[in-house]
């Protein structure tokens, strides 16, 4: 009888969210920011920054994961000095001030030993570890085992060992201190490709799944370690894996694996807005950013406005509405050149809208009808050519000192490449390749170790026009 009356009441209450018109938000219950990117961290200020951030943009975590930070991989073993942890602990106070949960990870992966005397001890220094964060505060605790593997792309990790650790770990923790959250993981193989052989499971990601606390939380990226999205049915494949509601590390806007050969300067920056994923029901996603902290900010707060209501989420809409909101006056010129830096692509890397669109559109037309038309309509790109180089300076005077510190080099590529778009136009127009151009192609070459963008649209256009003019009697004759 009472199962009778628990049916009727949640077919009421499907009745109201679906027949309700409006779209109730149901918000993604965990959401947030994960600090998880390569290379220098992020400051403490930079921390209380973001996390001031999320409270405004309604982001309920913050997790302290920076790869970089030796304390928390490479030398995971290691208390934090009276410093570093006084440092901490204000973060933490930051964060309960702004009711934003604020997670602390460990990556002890590289070196962690499970079994015998090592093990023990091990486990020991792991507990002494997140006690120590207890201490100041910290209630919610992450240990995660990605990018574990080796030059030949071989792993050596076991998934029962790992999940009997973690289950170990929360166990100890949870025991002593009632008021801990559930412990979250990213397992070794943490994107779908990786979990799976054919039709089967890997006996690591098998192991793992089947010996894992069900209440301890799996984050992983989507099909690839960065990809062109995540599709509700992809979600659920994963959920089934591990017999749970998997959550999401969503690994834009980082750009850590676009880097200069110092190692240390991102070569391109991710503007755009998050795209792409899930609208079915699901427990937690984090967003990975760049170096670049106020420049994250943009798809950050985008990644914000899905994660609140995943359902009505529009890219486009909540890109513009943040830009304006983040930029005020200099929206219109800050999406002219983010507009040219949102996608991120190479070998292994795919995510995010492809750049300007508009302006591959209308270079893409007009070389066609290049050699084939007596009239050409320059006019299209020509405006596009315009309004880049009226942003690059207006942004590059007007920027507040704490963008332009994060893109001047990207600025100033931009300038170049619109100048080079130009000499390109006006060659396109003359029927004759002005030799200036490829001077200039020449310069933009040698800035691209510090500054990329906009690869396949007005970068591009430099080479297609040099292309095209380059063999003009060739070209002409094909019509
Ligand atoms: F934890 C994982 F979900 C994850 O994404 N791990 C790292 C992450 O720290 C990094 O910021 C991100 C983007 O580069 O990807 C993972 O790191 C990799 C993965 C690769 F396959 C770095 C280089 C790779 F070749």
């Amino acid at each position: 009888m009472k199962k009778f009356f628990e049916k009727i009441i949640l077919l009421t209450l499907a009745i109201i969210l679906i027949g309700g018109g409006e779209a109730l938000a149901i918000p993604v219950p965990l959401r947030g920011v994960v600090e998880g990117f390569y290379g220098t961290p992020w400051t403490f200020e930079d921390r209380a920054d973001i996390i001031d951030f999320c409270r405004k943009n309604n982001l309920n975590s913050y997790i302290y994961a920076p790869k970089d930070d030796p304390y928390h991989r490479e030398q995971w073993r290691k208390p934090y000095p009276a410093d570093k942890l006084a440092e901490m602990k204000n973060l933490v106070a930051v964060a309960k001030k702004n009711n934003v949960r604020f997670i602390f990870a460990v990556s002890p992966g590289l070196d962690l030993n499970y079994k015998g005397d090592k093990g023990e001890e091990d486990f020991r220094l792991m507990i002494r570890k997140l006690d120590a964060m207890y201490q100041i505060g910290v209630r919610d605790f992450a240990i995660f085992f990605d990018d574990l593997k080796d030059a030949k792309g071989n792993h050596h990790e076991n998934g029962k060992e790992q999940a009997e650790f973690l289950n170990r770990v929360q166990k100890n923790l949870r025991g002593r201190y009632k008021d801990v959250a559930p412990l979250i993981t990213v397992p070794t193989e943490y994107f779908y490709l990786d979990m799976v052989k054919g039709e089967k499971l890997k006996p690591y990601t098998k192991d793992l799944a089947e010996n894992l606390d069900p209440r301890i939380v799996v984050l992983y990226t989507g099909r690839g370690v960065v990809c062109d999205g995540i599709t509700d049915k992809e979600l659920a494949e994963v959920n089934k894996i591990f017999g749970r509601e998997v959550g999401i590390w969503w690994n834009y806007p980082v750009n850590d694996y676009s880097l200069t050969p110092d190692g240390n300067r991102n070569v391109k920056l991710a503007l755009g807005a998050i795209e792409k994923l899930p609208t079915a029901k699901m427990t937690a996603i984090f967003f990975n950013p760049m170096g670049q902290v106020q420049l994250s900010k943009i798809s950050l707060a985008t990644g914000a406005i899905y994660a609140n209501n995943p359902v009505t989420y529009d890219e486009t809409q909540a890109w513009n509405k943040v830009l304006n909101e983040q930029f005020g006056a200099l929206a219109p010129s800050m999406k002219i050149f983010a507009e040219h830096s949102r996608h991120m692509e190479n070998s292994w890397a795919k995510v995010g809208a492809p750049d300007a669109i508009e302006f591959s559109t209308a270079a893409f037309n007009l070389l066609n009808d290049w050699g084939k038309k007596n009239f050409l309509d320059f006019a299209p790109l020509e405006k596009k050519i315009d309004e880049m180089e009226r942003a690059a300076d207006i942004l590059l005077k007007k920027l507040p000192q704490k963008y332009l510190s994060e893109c001047k080099p990207q600025l100033e590529q931009f300038k170049r490449i619109a100048n080079a778009d130009r000499v390109a136009l006006e060659s396109l127009k003359a029927g004759k390749l002005d030799p200036r151009l490829k001077i200039l192609r020449e310069e933009i070459a040698a800035n691209e170790k510090q500054a990329v963008l906009s690869e396949e649209a007005a970068r591009k256009f430099i080479d297609d026009v040099i292309k095209a003019l380059d063999a003009p009697s060739k070209t002409k004759r094909k019509r």
